[in-house]
């Protein structure tokens, strides 16, 4: 008897309880939202190495699309909106539809700052001494980079990771990234550089030769950017 009438008491606590709104339900203005931050350079900056439609549909079609679908996503959860690189450390609380449109905001965000027009080059300072140290020269950390890239079977990307005082290049698929909760501890880390190969983002360009929009993008990478992100 008595544990029966504790469970109608949790019960009816439960019914009462959904019918309250929680805060952030009140107003729809109080659920944050994330949204695509400009492009700090035009579409047709990136020429040659990266053409402009691919830019307008990668940026405006396919980013957008992500962002999109990420609020709506959450907007189910009924939850408020963490940081972008909270969400990411916490994926594993969150079903397929956040992973993956979460997972694009976030790997999209990071790969249109680490490219700039006049781009390229090596990096300098401390970043250029870790690469050293990591892989032995800058032309053999390139060639493991794009060994990588190549080797990652259908979508995904490319990362060159920091774990503490190391660098570590790792790959994963369709838009997990090192940030998140559900990769394998060893290939977490603070993402340097990152490369998006996916066939959208080469495609127009370079049809089924993914080698050479590697080539093409080493040609338009912000080192400036990837080295402020050492911590
Ligand atoms: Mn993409």
């Amino acid at each position: 008897m008595k544990h029966n009438r504790r469970l109608f008491l949790k019960k009816g606590v439960a019914v009462a309880g959904a019918l309250y709104l929680k805060p952030w339900q009140l107003n729809a203005q109080t659920i944050s939202e994330y949204t695509l931050a400009p492009l700090p350079y035009a579409f047709s900056d990136l020429e040659p190495h990266i053409d402009t439609k691919t830019m307008e549909l990668h940026y405006g079609k396919h980013h957008q699309a992500y962002v999109t679908q990420l609020n709506k996503a959450l907007a189910n959860t009924g939850k408020p909106a963490p940081s972008l690189d909270n969400l990411m450390q916490t994926i594993s609380k969150y079903g397929v539809a956040v992973r993956n449109n979460g997972g694009g905001h976030f790997n999209h965000t990071l790969f249109w700052q680490m490219m700039q027009p006049n781009g390229g080059g090596q990096p300098q300072g401390k970043l250029a001494d870790m690469i050293t140290l990591q892989f032995g020269s800058f032309e053999k950390f390139k060639q493991a980079f794009k060994t990588a890239a190549l080797s990652q079977f259908g979508s995904g990307w490319a990362w060159l990771i920091q774990q503490r005082d190391t660098l570590k290049i790792t790959t994963t698929p369709n838009q997990d990234n090192p940030r998140m909760d559900v990769v394998v501890k060893s290939e977490q880390g603070n993402p340097l550089l990152c490369i998006d190969v996916w066939e959208h983002a080469y495609y127009l360009k370079h049809q089924n030769m993914r080698a050479n929009y590697i080539d093409a993008f080493f040609n338009v990478v912000n080192w400036n950017f990837i080295s402020k992100r050492l911590s």
